[in-house]
């Protein structure tokens, strides 16, 4: 447990698990008090032994304690305790804390906010993403399991370096490509089929997330040439939109709009362009939002609205952009030719001062690019 204690400045105390030759045998290494300073840059290491007295101590005359309300669940019985043991001490002059204070806020600010060093890691973190998203390129055939596909695009992140995923990877053939969060990845994949990959690396704590699209035999069929030349017009729509100033839901309205239009160019929606919008005609097809802030998490924490509003994007903000369009064969009504295809084109995009950058660059986005790519990859098999 990390203590910050402010009172003239700021004192850094951690408890920690001290040395144990015996259970370390067992169960892996510990740090120890004695190194625990040095190594972690902390001012005072406790051991967890000394967690009552030790925080009974640190809580004394302060006014008040911050914990995450996301687990007041875990927090809020042991600071009460706390609190109320210290009252018992008033006469002997001492002050228990009078407020308890939810530390989420601030601390997902921090985090909504990255750092030079914070975007370096993104930066890396991206381009490893890309090199995985290549692997799955390089290695999908028809007749192949999508499953085997995960393992050449997950040994590509490790040999780059990434220690795990960012997430449970995503590899979809067909139909599959049309259910939102199919993880089993244990299909064989057909020819004709589109590939739809949504994988990311982690690298030094933080998230890559990326989503491609592709054909299992190196070509689109004309249908899905259409739909996917559709949903690449609007993210690439959505991500030109992003730049300081910019309220958070002009991406989702701006992918939206270039959506739908195509859609009722297609005639696969009827209507008038407001109100196919205004009655949200484009969720049958379309039903998730066009992305979400990136970090540490690959959902990562920060308010998307102040005061009921969208808040504006400020540099150091990073935010993925996946408009998709997902039409499974349970849609009897539409023409067959448009049938199972799922769809989903993702990139990872940082606010800067002038406008915004592209972290996850390198990867084959139009058609012809990834017919192009796909070709060179089979002539190298
Ligand atoms: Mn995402």
């Amino acid at each position: 447990m990390l203590v910050l204690l402010k009172k003239e400045s700021l004192v850094t105390h951690l408890f920690l698990r001290p040395k144990d030759p015996e259970q370390e045998t067992w169960q892996g290494r510990r740090l120890g008090l004695e190194s625990a300073c040095e190594a972690l840059s902390i001012d005072q290491a406790w051991s967890v032994d000394e967690l009552d007295e030790g925080v009974l101590e640190l809580l004394e005359n302060i006014e008040s304690v911050y914990f995450s309300f996301s687990q007041i669940s875990e927090w809020l019985d042991p600071v009460s305790d706390w609190i109320g043991r210290l009252k018992q001490k008033v006469r002997q002059g001492i002050s228990a804390p009078n407020k308890m204070c939810d530390l989420d806020d601030i601390l997902h600010e921090q985090r909504l906010f990255k750092s030079a060093e914070e975007i370096s890691r993104m930066r890396q973190a991206a381009q490893i993403s890309v090199k995985g998203h290549l692997a799955a390129m390089a290695t999908v055939l028809p007749g192949k399991f999508e499953f085997q596909v995960q393992a050449e695009l997950e040994a590509a992140f490790v040999r780059e370096g990434s220690p795990r995923v960012a997430f449970s990877s995503i590899v979809a053939g067909g139909h599959n490509a049309c259910i939102l969060h199919y993880t089993e990845n244990r299909d064989e994949i057909k020819n004709g089929d589109l590939v739809l990959v949504d994988a990311g690396a982690e690298w030094q704590g933080y998230a890559g997330d990326i989503t491609t699209t592709f054909p299992a035999n190196g070509k689109f069929s004309s249908s899905q040439a259409i739909l996917y030349s559709l949903v690449l017009k609007a993210q690439q729509a959505a991500i030109s939109v992003i730049q300081p100033g910019v309220a958070f839901n002009v991406v989702h309205e701006t992918s939206v709009k270039v959506l739908t239009q195509g859609l009722i160019d297609l005639g696969i929606l009827k209507g008038e362009l407001k109100t196919l919008i205004k009655n949200e005609s484009y969720k049958r097809f379309f039903m998730h939002g066009t992305g979400h802030w990136l970090g540490m998490d690959v959902h990562d924490v920060g308010a998307y609205k102040h005061n009921q509003a969208w808040r504006e994007f400020k540099p150091g903000m990073v935010v993925t952009v996946e408009p998709g369009l997902y039409i499974s064969a349970e849609h009897s009504d539409m023409d067959s030719q448009w049938h199972n295809i799922g769809i989903r084109i993702e990139d990872d995009i940082l606010v800067t001062d002038k406008g915004h950058e592209v972290l996850t660059v390198g990867l084959p986005r139009t058609v012809a690019e990834i017919e192009a790519q796909m070709s060179v990859f089979s002539a190298l098999r």
